[in-house]
């Protein structure tokens, strides 16, 4: 891929040039960016690292978000290097570069989570933003738990989601995909004074699972609420929930419309459009955003890369915010 000829825009080495390469050929790193290994060849490394997870073992229904961060890496494709939303050129503004996959065990949750959260320690060392390709949303715990450390306090935390995911156990089950952010709540790993769902909708197993969540300090504006109050009013308030805290977001690519992303493994109808969260994401420009993941793409549901065209949309606007942060904090 170092042959190939790449985008180099304001110092930083970008995607592979597709007026010279066409975008559906080669390999299909995020965008089309450099490989993390190939810029440490060069003595170089990145300001934002995209990384993979490929890892299911956490499910609850339909199986397949393993083969999620190749999915929408290859959806990425037709990512190009001008964002006009935001005005700004991520690519150029800082160094992004594809890390590859983390390597964890599908057999044994308990060390894929340890190895989640090693993985993002060391890939955030130099003092780089992670953005993380699912996987399950077994993952976010660990990624929060490595984003509380980098930042030295419990993060705010955003959550985009169908679901709550502050369920407790399954089949006796502490770590599952449903049940992250209690254990992170339990853990101290989150601001319990900035914590939102956004996005929730469809039936519960009672209203206790209501209780217990607004106990742990979620608040939670709903599918619903996003509808009938715009996003103008949306992003107000999760903006003033947040502040200047150190923010984490986690996006489930389930939190859109089964037909913005059929591709998933808990569908729930009634849910955002592709447009809504986009532009609920650009009206978080400025926050202090530490990291970011999209989870639960589930590419063997996924019709014509609708899911993956969604979920890679997500995290360009996502390194958006990410770049355009840290261009300002160098300027
Ligand atoms: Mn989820």
């Amino acid at each position: 891929m170092l042959n190939s000829p790449r985008v180099i825009d304001n110092g930083n080495i970008g995607p592979v040039d597709s007026s010279l390469v066409p975008r559906y050929s080669g390999e299909s790193t995020f965008a089309l960016l450099p490989r993390l290994r190939d810029l440490a060849a060069d003595g170089r490394t990145a300001d934002i690292k995209v990384v993979g997870v490929p890892f299911d073992t956490g499910v609850s229904y339909r199986s397949g978000a393993r083969f999620g961060s190749g999915h929408v890496r290859q959806s990425s494709r037709l990512l190009r290097p001008y964002n006009p939303a935001t005005d700004t050129s991520p690519f150029a503004q800082v160094q992004v570069a594809d890390a590859g996959d983390m390597a964890v065990n599908p057999f044994n949750i308990h060390e894929a989570i340890e190895a989640v959260e090693n993985d993002a320690l060391e890939l955030t060392g130099d003092g780089s933003s992670l953005l993380t390709i699912g996987g399950d949303h077994t993952i976010a715990l660990p990624l929060l738990r490595a984003a509380t450390k980098r930042a030295g306090q419990p993060v705010a935390f955003l959550h985009f989601d169908a679901h709550l995911d502050t369920w407790d156990t399954y089949f006796g089950a502490d770590y599952t995909h449903g049940t992250p952010f209690r254990r992170a709540v339990e853990e101290g790993v989150v601001d319990t004074e900035a914590l939102c769902h956004v996005g929730t909708r469809g039936p519960l197993y009672g209203h206790k699972d209501l209780e217990d969540d607004r106990r742990f300090g979620f608040g939670i504006l709903t599918s619903s609420d996003v509808f009938r109050q715009g996003v103008d009013e949306i992003v107000a308030r999760l903006r003033d929930r947040v502040g200047d805290r150190p923010l984490y977001i986690s996006v489930d690519i389930d939190v859109l419309d089964p037909a913005h992303a059929p591709g998933t493994g808990t569908p729930e109808a009634g849910g955002l459009t592709s447009r809504e969260i986009l532009e609920i994401l650009r009206g978080l420009r400025g926050l202090d955003i530490v990291g970011a993941d999209v989870v639960e793409v589930a590419p063997a549901y996924d019709h014509a890369e609708i899911t993956g065209i969604s979920a890679s949309h997500i995290a360009y606007d996502l390194i958006t915010l990410m770049a355009d942060l840290r261009a300002g904090k160098d300027r």
